[in-house]
């Protein structure tokens, strides 16, 4: 993971959201567009920028760190959660990606599938030196709450049992509890997961530090930078609490 680190933190810039999504529930004028998101994983200062592989085929610029989602699917199916892989290790090689991402949706009755996909990818991107992300996020009829303290330590738990190099989970809305999810994923790094747009800058920036204060690694954020009216400033702001707080 050290690509990705400065001080030992890391602030990632998120944009697979066109496919998990739509582009009509995230997206403007300005941040549909992939080539403002690779200038503000640039100017922004970012430690990597996330992406689907259609994305890094044609935007991709080679000025910060690439991850590549190796899974990926839409949000139209209705019923349990399933991610299939539509990206090998070896393209997102080829693309420049210095590590791979993949999403498990724990507790889904699909989840053994996507155990044993990542299982391989995590073997294959090993081989060829890359740390595999594991985006542990619990869904499913199974799960009540998503981001309580439970079932956000299960999920960084099973991303440490599974050899992820690192997991991006949820924040659990506090930092004592998060700091259980923390202790939970022994000496893997976490990273706190944006999630929708907050209602304003300082409720966002408050989870943030309630994130790394808990002891976190960093952040893997995509609405809260590029849907911010001012995403570099937002950036700015992220960099100076996760990682030039850092003592070094
Ligand atoms: P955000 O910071 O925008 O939440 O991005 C993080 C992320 O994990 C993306 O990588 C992914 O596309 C999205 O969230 C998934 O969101 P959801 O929770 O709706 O599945």
């Amino acid at each position: 993971m050290d690509t990705f680190l400065t001080n030992g933190r890391s602030v990632l810039l998120a944009y697979d959201q066109g496919l998990e999504h739509g582009p009509s529930m995230d997206f403007t004028d300005r941040n549909v567009d992939p080539s403002f998101i690779m200038e503000t994983a640039v100017k922004g200062g970012f430690n990597g920028v996330i992406l689907q592989k259609g994305l890094a085929e044609r935007y991709y610029d080679g000025n910060v760190p690439l991850i590549v989602k190796l899974n990926g699917r839409s949000s139209l199916p209705k019923g349990e959660p399933l991610s299939r892989q539509v990206c090998s290790v070896e393209y997102a090689v080829s693309l420049g990606a210095k590590a791979v991402g993949y999403t498990i949706y724990l507790g889904s009755s699909f989840e053994s599938e996507m155990f044993a996909e990542f299982g391989r990818i995590q073997e294959q991107a090993h081989e060829r030196g890359l740390p595999a992300i594991a985006w542990v996020y619990p869904r499913g009829a199974a799960v009540q709450n998503d981001t309580s303290k439970e079932i956000v330590a299960y999920a960084a738990r099973a991303a440490l049992e599974l050899g992820a190099d690192a997991a991006k989970i949820k924040y659990t809305g506090d930092s004592q509890s998060f700091s259980w999810a923390v202790k939970s994923a022994g000496k893997m790094p976490v990273f706190m997961s944006g999630g929708p747009k907050a209602p304003d800058d300082a409720t966002f920036l408050a989870h943030v530090a309630g994130a790394i204060k808990a002891g976190a690694t960093g952040l893997a954020v995509g609405r809260n930078v590029w849907q911010n009216p001012d995403p570099l400033a937002m950036a700015k702001a992220l960099r100076s609490l996760v990682i030039e707080a850092t003592p070094q």
